[in-house]
Parts: C-alpha cells; sequence; structure tokens
C-alpha cells in the first residue's frame, strides 16, 4: 500500500462518524442488554423454599429404579416465598456456594438468560457465590474446562441469542470413564451443584449425573432447552407440567418471518415454489407452529404422515385373505404424490407457486426409510459390539460402508437363516440416489440421534415430486389454470372468436369457471392443431392463430422450485421476549430449587400457555419420566421426547385449515405476516401459537 492511501485509510478510521457506525454495539444490542425480564410474583420475595406436590404423580419404570434409586422418589417441587424465615433458613440460604453450569446440544436462544438469572439470584443471596461456567458444553466437566463468570461478562450476554459466553458441545457424558472424570472435576472445584442446560438426552445426563455424585453432596439440576421443542412433561394424570423447552419460540418466530417473506416473494412473481426446510430432527413441532405464524401453502407434519392408511390397500386386503400391513405408513412415492396434488390443484388456478413447508426429520416416519435406518443401525451396532474399531472411522467413505454391508449381507445368506439385509434391500438402496445413501449412512450424534440436519430431505423428496409432475404434465392434471378474461382478450385482440374456440380448447370453457384448463388429450402443439382442424377452426394448410398458440404455451407449467433450509439462523437468533422472560425465571427457579437441597429436578415453569401472572416455577422429578428406548441398537433409560399430539387442538386447527391456506382456488392467498421478532409493540405475539391454542382447546366452551 502506497504511503498517501495508508494515511487516507488511517484519516478515514479515525473519523468519529465511521468510528459511530462501524463498532460492533448498537442502539438494538444496548437496549437488549439492559432489559430486565419480570420476575414470578414467588421470585419478588428475598427467599423462597420448596414444598413436595404429592397432587402430581408419576408412574416409575422399574429399570429407573433400578438404575436411579436415589433419584426416583423425588416428588414434584413448588417454589414459595417464605416472609419471615428463620435465622437457620437465612444462614443456609446465604451460605457460600460454588454452583458450576453447562450448556448441552444445540444452541437455543435464551440461554444466557438462564445464567444471568441464576448469576443474579445467587449473587444477592451471597455476593461470595461463585458461578462458574464449563466451556464447550459436557467435554468441560470431563476435562475441567471452567471459567468463572463475572458480572461484565454475565452483563454482556443477557437477552442476546446463541450460548456464545461459555459455548456448547453434544458430547455425552455415557461412560463409566468419562462419568468418573466428571465427578473428579466436580469434587475439585468444590461444586455446591452442577446445572445442565440441554434437551431430551441432556436433562436425561443429569439425572444420573445426580445419581452418581449423590453421596458426595454435589446437587444436579436440569433445564429444559431446545428449539425443537421436543422436550414437553406431563404427569401421570396428563397434566401439563412443562409445555414447552426454551427457543422453541424464537426459533419458530425467526423461521416463520423468513419464510413468510418467501410467502410475500412468492405472491408477487408468482414463479417458484419456495421449499423450506425447518429444524426438528423428530418431532415437527416447529413446523406446525411456523404453519400457525404463516399460513404457508403446505405443511408436512411427520407425526401425521406416520399415522396415514391407505384406505384402497386396506380394502383390498379385507375383501383378500391376505392381512393389510402394507396399508399402513407413508411411503416416499405416496409422499410425492399428495405434494404433487396440492401443486396441481394450485396450479389449476392459475398459481404455479406456493410455500412448502417440510420438517428435516420427516424421512424418518416414511416406511422404506425407517427399514433402512433400523437395519443400518443394527448392522453398525452389531459391528462396533465385535470390533475393537469403530464402524465410521473404519470405513470412511461411503462405497467401503457399502461395500461392508453387502459383503456382510453376502456371508449370512452363504450361512443361511434370517438375513437382516436381503437382496431386496440392496436393490431398493441401489435405488436412491448417493447423497441420500450417505446421509443414511452417516455418523449418529453423540446421543444415537440421526442427523437429519446433514441431509438433504427437501432434495430426496422434490425429486421425486419433478419426476412425478414430469408424468402428469404429460397426462391430464399438471395445466396451469387460463384466467377467463386473460383468454378472450388475447383472442378477440387478434380477431379470433373466443366463443368458437372456447369448448375446443378447454375441457371447463362451458361452465362459468374463472380459469379454464386445457383439455387433456392437448399435450403438445401437434395435438393442439389436431383438436383445432378436427373442429374445423382452421384448414390444414392455415396456421394455428398466434392468440391461441400463446394460450397454449401459458397453459404448460414450468416447475420451478428455490430451497430453503431455516435451523442455524433461527437457533443463533435473539431470543423473544417470552424466551428472555421463560429463561430468566427458569434461571431463578434454578437457584431456589439448590438453596433448597433439591437434586435430580428439572427447573421448569408450569402454566407458560396461560397469562405471565399465572406462571408457576416448579422442579420436576426427573428419574421419573424417564423409560426405555432404542439407542445406537440399545436399549437405553432416557426422558421420552415429545412428538406432535394429532389430538392436541393446534394440530387441529392446523389440519381444519389446510384447504384454506392451501388456497387452491381463484383470489388471494391466506398468508400471514408475523413480522419480525422485537420485544415491544403489538406485532409479536406473547406466546407460541402452539401454546395458545392448546391452552383454549382444553377449555370448556371449546369442548363443549
Ligand atoms: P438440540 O436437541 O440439542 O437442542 O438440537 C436440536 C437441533 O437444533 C435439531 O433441530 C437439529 O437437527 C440439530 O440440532 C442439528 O445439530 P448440529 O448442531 O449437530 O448440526
Amino acid at each position: 500500500m502506497t504511503e498517501g492511501r495508508a494515511k487516507f485509510i488511517n484519516g478515514l478510521l479515525a473519523k468519529a462518524g465511521v468510528r459511530e457506525v462501524t463498532v460492533s454495539s448498537n442502539p438494538i444490542l444496548d437496549e437488549r442488554r439492559s432489559y430486565h425480564p419480570p420476575r414470578c410474583d414467588v421470585f419478588k420475595s428475598r427467599y423462597t423454599i420448596t414444598s413436595p406436590d404429592p397432587d402430581f404423580r408419576f408412574s416409575v419404570d422399574h429399570e429407573a429404579e433400578r438404575q436411579l434409586p436415589d433419584m426416583v422418589k423425588n416428588k414434584l417441587l413448588r417454589i414459595e416465598a417464605i416472609d419471615s424465615p428463620d435465622k437457620n433458613f437465612t444462614e443456609n440460604y446465604s451460605r457460600k456456594r460454588t454452583i458450576g453450569i453447562v450448556f448441552s446440544g444445540g444452541p437455543a436462544p435464551g440461554g444466557h438468560n438462564v445464567i444471568a438469572a441464576l448469576f443474579d439470584a445467587a449473587k444477592a443471596a451471597n455476593p461470595d457465590n461463585r458461578i462458574l461456567g464449563f466451556m464447550m458444553g459436557p467435554d468441560g466437566i470431563i476435562d475441567n474446562q471452567v471459567t468463572e463468570l463475572t458480572r461484565k461478562r454475565v452483563n454482556a450476554y443477557r437477552n442476546l441469542g446463541g450460548f456464545g459466553m461459555i459455548k456448547t458441545g453434544r458430547t455425552k457424558i455415557d461412560t463409566p470413564e468419562k462419568m468418573a472424570l466428571s465427578r473428579d472435576t466436580c469434587k475439585k472445584l468444590d461444586l455446591d451443584a452442577l446445572v445442565v442446560v440441554g434437551g431430551d438426552d441432556s436433562n436425561t445426563n443429569a439425572a444420573f449425573l445426580a445419581q452418581e455424585m449423590a453421596a458426595d453432596g454435589i446437587q444436579v439440576i436440569g433445564v429444559p432447552k431446545t428449539i425443537d421443542g421436543d422436550v414437553q412433561v406431563r404427569d401421570a394424570n396428563g397434566r401439563v407440567l412443562c409445555a414447552m423447552s426454551f427457543g422453541f419460540h424464537t426459533a419458530a418466530r425467526s423461521f416463520s418471518q423468513q419464510i413468510s417473506n418467501l410467502c410475500t416473494d412468492c405472491n408477487s412473481d408468482m414463479k417458484y415454489w419456495h421449499i423450506c426446510k425447518v429444524m426438528g430432527r423428530s418431532a415437527s413441532h416447529l413446523a406446525l407452529e411456523v404453519a400457525l405464524q404463516t399460513h404457508a401453502n403446505m405443511t408436512l407434519i411427520g407425526e401425521d404422515l406416520a399415522e396415514y392408511v391407505d384406505a384402497d390397500k386396506l380394502m383390498a386386503s379385507e375383501t383378500s385373505d391376505r392381512t393389510g400391513f402394507g396399508a399402513y405408513g407413508m411411503t416416499l412415492r405416496h409422499l410425492s404424490r399428495v405434494i404433487c396434488d396440492g401443486i396441481v390443484r394450485r396450479a389449476a388456478v392459475g398459481k404455479n407457486c406456493g410455500v412448502l413447508v417440510i420438517p428435516e426429520g420427516v424421512l424418518e416416519v416414511i416406511k422404506e426409510i425407517q427399514v433402512f435406518i433400523i437395519k443400518l443401525t443394527t448392522i453398525i451396532a452389531e459391528y462396533n459390539k465385535t470390533h475393537d474399531d469403530d464402524f465410521h472411522q473404519r470405513f470412511l467413505r461411503l462405497e467401503d460402508k457399502l461395500d461392508y454391508v453387502r459383503d456382510l449381507a453376502r456371508r449370512l445368506r452363504q450361512k443361511g437363516g434370517v438375513n437382516i439385509w436381503n437382496s431386496h434391500d440392496d436393490e431398493l438402496f441401489n435405488d436412491i440416489p448417493p447423497f441420500f445413501q450417505e446421509g443414511l449412512l452417516t455418523e449418529r450424534d453423540a446421543h444415537g440421534n440421526f442427523q437429519f440436519s446433514l441431509v438433504e430431505t427437501d432434495k430426496v423428496i422434490m425429486g421425486m415430486v419433478k419426476d412425478h409432475l414430469d408424468v402428469l404434465r404429460e397426462t391430464v392434471a399438471y395445466k396451469l389454470g387460463i384466467e377467463r378474461n386473460f383468454y378472450t382478450y388475447l383472442l378477440e385482440r387478434d380477431g379470433v372468436d373466443p366463443g368458437s374456440y372456447g369448448p375446443v380448447l378447454f375441457s371447463n370453457y362451458t361452465d362459468n369457471s374463472h380459469y379454464l384448463l386445457i383439455r387433456p388429450e392437448i399435450i403438445s402443439k401437434k395435438t393442439l392443431r389436431q383438436a383445432i382442424e378436427k373442429a374445423k377452426l382452421i384448414s390444414v394448410d392455415s396456421d394455428i392463430p398466434g392468440a391461441v398458440i400463446r394460450i397454449y404455451e401459458k397453459s404448460v407449467p414450468k416447475f420451478k422450485t428455490q430451497t430453503h433450509f431455516y435451523g442455524y439462523d433461527g437457533r443463533g437468533s435473539s431470543p423473544t421476549e417470552f424466551d428472555c422472560r421463560y429463561t430468566y425465571n427458569l434461571g431463578l427457579t434454578v437457584f431456589s430449587l439448590i438453596v433448597s437441597g433439591a437434586t435430580g429436578q428439572m427447573a421448569a415453569i408450569m402454566n407458560l400457555e396461560k397469562d405471565f401472572s399465572r406462571w408457576v416455577p416448579i422442579g420436576i422429578p426427573i428419574a421419573p419420566l424417564m423409560h426405555l428406548e432404542e439407542r445406537k441398537g440399545k436399549l437405553a433409560l432416557v426422558l421420552e421426547k415429545s412428538l406432535v399430539d394429532l389430538h392436541s387442538p393446534a394440530f387441529r386447527v392446523v389440519e381444519a385449515y389446510r384447504e384454506k391456506w392451501l388456497s387452491a382456488v381463484p383470489g388471494d392467498d391466506d398468508y400471514r405476516l408475523p413480522g419480525p421478532i422485537r420485544f415491544a409493540g403489538v406485532s409479536e405475539e406473547t406466546r407460541p401459537i402452539t401454546l395458545v391454542l392448546n391452552d383454549l382447546g382444553q377449555s370448556d366452551e371449546v369442548d363443549g
């Protein structure tokens, strides 16, 4: 760089105005950092106690009794204010404590507020209390990577998204060695309590850590986090204890804002189908909320597809001697037909465009994919059980993995007996595109979850949709409806009589339809000519009128898509006011549970679905919620994931509005614009629409 140029740049950077607009802080950030979320009533009091509420019952799994004997007897704890505590109480409340906190799993907006509230409550109880943050997730506990959180650091992250303050990681503390190292770290740091902020698997881990460290007097408290919204808890009587994990509202609102922008764009140039894959590994809660927020034209809900029954196949099996197993469950082929149906119906009314929302985990409910996942998981688990190295480390390339699977099948065939991978599997597997084969053979994450965010779900489904649309374009179905007025205008402008051509060109010309559909037999300019000649509108040696050709060309739809993935962006979004408030009160709940001596509990807020004045902070015992599930080919004691309940009012509403939101009728679509996430104003809902509907659906007036 020349001396003159360097001087110019230095002068430019020194200008106050340049500095002002290039610093990383800005008024929005400052507003967020200085915001104080309101506290639940109970936290307005200086001291709190917990009291077990025997009204809430759980049906405890025998395996939980065996593996977590000290934790299964835990009861639901209510947090209550105490106005005139005695000396013993205040001394215990204010005694110096060291509390460790860790983020586990994917980021979720609001996590920093859990830390901020824990920090505020701990320092208010005793300024010498220390909050230690374990760095990079559970690895930080295993390897003793810890940082003491200062007020400055905490203040810098208040009400901000992500998990940047202490980072996160997906390691699971799932072996005796890792458990021993973690216990050692907590003892070395002289921890009074460890707080695990995570999803179902991390809260499972919290219960095991609580059991492991009970003898050391180290308490462990979990916090329900995950944008997927699949940590929801009810008691044995179905009473909602935790309606939603934190981070869900923000992620859903963030996705919805982006997707509603696509609706606006789509509604403007009428050119593309926008295919929006949204995060949510196994559960479709995020897709459901996006549907409610945006009214996108089509939204797939995995749990709904899983329940699909092919009525024709079922009937056929009833009239024959065969059992109707084949009728149950959704196949890729049928799913592509369902999507095509919506596309074709919209095209018929001139809308060769739209917005389709696909939950990233939807393939998990597709019959043939389920079979592949189960078979491949078993093969890989078996390999890992009998070999010293790990399957994915041994076979790095897709081809090597496939060779192993095929070789195994050959060997098993030679041996005779049951073969887990037969030649039919091989044929089906060869039929799927290589990128998807690779996806199916991707290594599971530390918790044994299939990594759907790495699979191009949308590409798999839309590939089949495109193929089927090509077939439909050749036959009757996929035609772009032509507006009657437009047709009349164009033909009259060219001096051609629309009334004579109409019945020849269109199948619905005489029934007053607003949109005209080209006759099924007209599939090319040649067949167009044949139809017009046959009707004696032109002779063999005259040309087809230009306006008629133009109308025909317009009626042939081009299927153009744009694909989008909404996941990491929403996970990193700044939290909604709901999530700021929710997480701050979760942090306060955590501290109350710790001072009361609780362990193996998950901090939660009951009545989240209701007005803030009715929020009730509680501790939910984790162990009694656990049950046995398959993980990496073995049965493991885990916290159950909550999937979308097809009987819930929220799902019922989406189902009821499906047709309306598809808008396969002339006129405007029914899109909803939720607008951006912000703290104040009337544009932002105070809680997820899913929760509002589920709450309204409980009331007597609706149940009637
Ligand atoms: P958590 O369950 O840990 O909160 O993570 C959920 C999630 O955001 C899923 O929606 C997504 O499939 C997955 O994380 C992506 O994981 P990764 O960050 O490892 O790519």
